[in-house]
């Protein structure tokens, strides 16, 4: 612990451009912490450019360039579940913005031998999944939480797009879930700028992505409550939430509405279907005053980052396969370059399912 605290606040407050002085009396401080009580606290500050060091460090993140960009919310005194649970909604509140998207975290108390508090949401906002008889109604990667949400008493309304409840733990104690207020929840309504049919198809999405299952690592200090959110890439919406055929399944839709035979691969209905969901999915956004970003653009920001990374000589790692995406990669230029996967801390890291 000593060592990786020591390895962050050497590069934290180098880049945050303190003097030599004020290191070396943080670093003393905090290593007599450490053997006082096995972990030590960091300041705000320390805080705020370790979950930004944190983004700039997630090789799969495209959206990378507004690193600086973050709003880091402290709620680590929080302890109680009613002040948890309202801190949530009120992330969700603050990162929408009315449509313009702020880029958000709240960062709760970390994990320690004695406590520990985990989201078993996936995302803060994202819409149930049930499984009848002849198939999934709504998402079908929220099956399992679906299910424990309802053991724990939670009634869906049995559309195709029902927001989930929040469900959290904290230490030892039971977990509780709590609705998110229907005027906190943000969605777009999906039509095309062409085809009228599109609105009958009756598809939506929220507007804000806010993972909620990551561990925040930051110094050796794992806060394992710790969501955060930016704003979509069309893409996600439009080529892999609502159209793989694990989740919303709708390319065949589409296809047909269009007059396109799905009989035949060599039609390309899937690629052309695949075109005007994501169409509808900018469209939408843009129309309702959303914050979105098309992958063409987000690829061109993402070279700008490169570009200002290596004036501060620091090597950009990443991930290829994660950074490319779904729809034309071969038209971006991250297609064509190749990327170190070496995972650097601060960083966001999976951690095991709270439940199940
Ligand atoms: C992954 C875009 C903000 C951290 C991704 C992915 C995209 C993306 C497209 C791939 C997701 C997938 O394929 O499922 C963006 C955009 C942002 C943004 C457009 C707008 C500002 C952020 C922020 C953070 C962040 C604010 C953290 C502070 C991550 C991480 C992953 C990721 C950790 C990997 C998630 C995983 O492994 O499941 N981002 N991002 N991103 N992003 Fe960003
Ligand atoms: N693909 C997921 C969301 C993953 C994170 N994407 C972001 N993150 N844009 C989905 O729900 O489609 N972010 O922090 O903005």
């Amino acid at each position: 612990m000593i060592e990786q605290a020591k390895q962050f606040l050497v590069q934290c407050y180098q880049e945050l451009e303190k003097s030599e002085s004020e290191l070396y009396e943080r670093i003393y401080e905090v290593e007599k912490e450490i053997e006082e009580t096995g972990y030590y606290t960091h300041t705000y500050e320390e805080l705020e450019h370790g979950a930004k060091m944190a983004w700039r460090n997630s090789n799969r993140c495209i959206g990378r360039l507004f690193w600086e960009r973050l709003e880091v919310k402290d709620c680590r005194h929080m302890d109680m579940e009613e002040e948890v649970a309202e801190a949530l909604t009120d992330h969700i509140r603050e990162a929408t913005n009315g449509g313009k998207i702020q880029s958000t975290i709240s960062i709760f108390k970390p994990k320690t031998e004695a406590s520990e508090i985990r989201i078993w949401n996936h995302q803060l906002l994202r819409y149930a999944g049930y499984e009848t008889g002849d198939g999934v109604i709504g998402d079908p990667a929220s099956v399992e939480l679906t299910k424990r949400a309802m053991e724990l008493g939670w009634q869906g309304k049995g559309t195709s797009f029902d927001i989930l409840p929040h469900i959290f733990h904290i230490d030892d104690r039971a977990p509780v879930w709590y609705d998110v207020p229907e005027d906190a929840i943000e969605e777009v309504e999906l039509r095309h700028p062409e085809y009228d049919w599109f609105r009958e198809l009756e598809l939506r999405w929220y507007a804000v992505p806010i993972i909620s299952d990551m561990r925040l690592e930051i110094g050796g200090i794992d806060y394992t409550c710790a969501p955060f959110n930016g704003w979509y890439m069309e893409t996600e919406i439009g080529a892999r939430n609502l159209a793989d055929d694990f989740r919303y399944d709708l390319l065949p839709v589409v296809a047909r509405k269009m007059g396109i035979d799905t009989k035949r691969n060599s039609s390309l209905w899937k690629d052309r279907a695949l075109v005007e969901l994501n169409q509808a999915v900018l469209y939408s956004f843009q129309q309702d005053g959303v914050s979105l970003v098309d992958h063409h653009t987000a690829a061109q920001q993402f070279q700008v980052f490169q570009k200002n990374e290596c004036k501060y000589a620091r090597q950009v790692t990443g991930d290829w396969s994660w950074l490319n995406p779904p729809v034309s990669p071969a038209t971006t230029p991250i297609f064509h370059q190749s990327y170190e996967d070496r995972m650097d801390t601060p960083n966001y890291f999976y951690q095991s399912c709270p439940f199940s």
